[in-house]
């Protein structure tokens, strides 16, 4: 997918968790994602290298010794650079970007000059920033502000300084992610003796590794001596060729801005799972009463529990703010909610007394019955002969039968009319719950569901 869409994916993640996710971050979210539109938007032909790190790590140094010439003020006065120098090939012109970069007129280099004749690559934009640990808080918020707008990162560390808490927590770990376009250069080599220096890049190494950079590029340098210069410029100017890194840059920090908002936002089941709404219903339709003859009133006490487990379960993973909307926007009206199934629960129809169905059969058996009798006593009284008495008493047993029979088909029936009138309280109850409760739990979830959607087109 191309990254635009994919930055858009981004800004939609984040104005879906509006009001949900720290400001700050989200903030952040949208600075990222207009910095990656701003460099898309401008010359895919040059590659933005800049040179980080501590005060007197030797930036500036090392920045000269590419270039081939004394360009950038380096000094034992720390700190020296104060801010950032931007060193471009004499026969190139990338204005444009040296603006979106943020450099002064003043600190805009070109090379290929007598001045500076060192070869450097094409389409390189060298820059070499102030010190991201100093003193001055304006050097540390231009290294900053530089980091983030640069395509790839040479960060320079020093034998004193390479296992100093701060760069790590404040740079490497964050952009652990962004390894393909990273190199770390361990400067001032030539100040370890030499059967040191193996075990000196391997102890970085593991420092680097425990940041999360899989496999990190590190080079020795000695930027007073030109040791390792040859190399890291090789280096430097492969990465240029590649002209893979803007791509490689922003795909990073998309990732990593996904990451950030993953871990911020937790997990929202969405769709909201089916036994969960039955077993709500469930809870629901039992303070209504017991059935057959559920009509409430609700016992509120139950019909609460029931609303809050819902929503509990629903914000188990979910991030805080989040969370919190969902409650409100489900548990704020849970005594309109109450109302509403006693005044529809009331409404049902009472459940009538059983009428008298005898049916068809019931007809013949009663008329044999009411026969039987009238036989039975003209024979008492001597009017009927005693084989027609016979017949009218076996008559009488057989309507007698008849009728058991009927009585006990009639009993499922009246089962089934016992579950009519459930049914009734059972869709006051679904009605009830999918209006109060589900409906904003579903409204506060579809921003969850925007936001998922939103991070799905990022993550590409
Ligand atoms: N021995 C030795 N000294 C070096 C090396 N690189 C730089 N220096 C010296 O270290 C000091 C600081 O170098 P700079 O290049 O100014 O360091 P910087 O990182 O640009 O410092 P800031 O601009 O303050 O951030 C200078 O005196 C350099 O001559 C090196 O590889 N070996
Ligand atoms: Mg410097």
């Amino acid at each position: 997918m191309n990254l635009q869409a994919r930055i858009e994916g981004l800004r939609t993640a984040a104005d879906a968790a509006e009001g949900r996710l720290d400001q700050a971050l989200l903030d952040d979210i949208r600075a990222g994602a207009d910095r990656s539109s701003g460099r898309l938007r401008l010359s895919e032909r040059h590659t933005v290298v800049a040179i980080a790190g501590a005060t007197g790590s030797g930036k500036s140094t090392l920045f000269n010794a590419l270039a081939g010439a004394e360009i950038s003020t380096s000094g034992a006065r720390r700190p020296t650079t104060a801010t950032a120098q931007a060193l471009v090939r004499g026969d190139d012109d990338p204005d444009e970007m040296l603006t979106w970069l943020g450099i002064r007129a003043a600190d805009r280099h070109r090379h290929g000059s007598p001045a500076s004749p060192a070869r450097l690559p094409e389409g390189l934009v060298l820059l070499d920033l102030p010190d991201h640990d100093s003193i001055e808080a304006a050097h540390h918020e231009e290294a900053r502000r530089v980091v983030e707008l640069a395509d790839v990162l040479v960060w320079v560390v020093d034998p004193q300084k390479y296992a100093d808490a701060a760069i790590h927590r404040e740079f490497l770990q964050p952009l652990a992610g962004h390894r393909a376009v990273t190199m770390v250069v361990l400067n001032h080599i030539d100040t370890v003796p030499e059967d040191r220096r193996r075990s000196m890049l391997a102890d970085l190494r593991k420092l680097l590794v425990a940041d999360g950079i899989r496999d990190p590029r590190i080079l020795a340098t000695s930027a007073r001596h030109g040791t390792g210069i040859d190399d890291l410029r090789r280096a430097i100017t492969r990465r240029v060729q590649e002209k893979q890194n803007t791509v490689l840059r922003i795909d990073a920090d998309i990732r990593s801005a996904v990451a950030r908002l993953e871990e911020a936002a937790g997990r929202a089941p969405y769709p909201v799972p089916d036994v969960w709404v039955a077993d709500l219903e469930r809870r629901v339709a039992d303070a209504a009463g017991r059935p057959p003859a559920r009509r409430g009133p609700v016992d509120r006490p139950t019909v609460d529990n029931a609303v809050r487990g819902l929503v509990d379960r629903l914000c188990r993973d979910l991030a805080p703010g989040w969370g919190r909307a969902v409650r409100t926007a489900v548990t704020q009206r849970l005594g309109d909610t109450d109302d509403r199934l006693d005044a529809e629960l009331a409404a049902l129809p009472a459940p009538a007394a059983r009428p008298m169905r005898i049916g068809a059969r019931g007809v013949v058996a009663l008329a044999a019955v009411l026969m039987a009798v009238a036989v039975a006593a003209s024979w008492a009284t001597g009017v009927l002969p005693p084989t027609v008495a016979l017949v009218a008493g076996g008559l009488l047993v057989a309507a007698v039968t008849g009728a058991g029979v009927l009585t006990r088909r009639a009993a499922p029936r009246g089962a089934a009319r016992a579950d009519q009138v459930d049914d009734g309280c059972r869709e006051v109850v679904t009605r009830v719950v999918r209006e109060h409760v589900l409906a904003p739990a579903r409204r506060e979830l579809a921003s969850y569901a925007r936001f998922e959607r939103g991070l799905r087109t990022a993550r590409g």
